[in-house]
């Protein structure tokens, strides 16, 4: 955990934010500033900064987020109409919070390519 993270704080319980999962590994919980009626944040406890710095040995967080973003989906009735998940690396890309973390939105149309 780095001290100032504010997704390691929501991880530990230190900040409050409205969780919809969480188990041992991954925390899921809604977007502040929501951009589709779904929009859910889907996090590694473990303080990884962005993809790009995901080392091979931690690979298999992001089929965990996959499989639990799927499973949230289903609870909240987009996985029907269908959902995106995406994930922000590094400046260009729009990434604001350094911890690895996967958008997933629907219960809208979601435009393509994303601007
Ligand atoms: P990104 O641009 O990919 O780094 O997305 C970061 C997202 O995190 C952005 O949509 C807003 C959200 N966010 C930032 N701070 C907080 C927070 O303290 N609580 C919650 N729930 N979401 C946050």
């Amino acid at each position: 955990m780095t001290t100032d993270c504010v997704f390691c704080k929501i991880a530990k319980g230190e900040l409050k934010a409205d969780l919809v999962y969480e188990d041992s590994q991954v925390v899921a919980f809604r977007d502040l500033n929501p951009q589709a009626p779904v929009h859910i944040l889907i996090i590694p406890r473990k303080h990884i900064q962005s993809l790009d710095a995901l080392w091979d040995q931690d690979a298999n967080i992001v089929g965990r987020i996959a499989t639990v973003a799927r499973d949230i989906a289903r609870k909240l009735g987009i996985s029907e109409d269908g959902y995106r998940l995406v994930n922000n690396c590094g400046e260009q890309a729009g990434q604001t919070v350094l911890h690895l973390h996967f958008h997933l939105l629907g219960g809208r149309n979601l435009g393509w390519p994303p601007g």
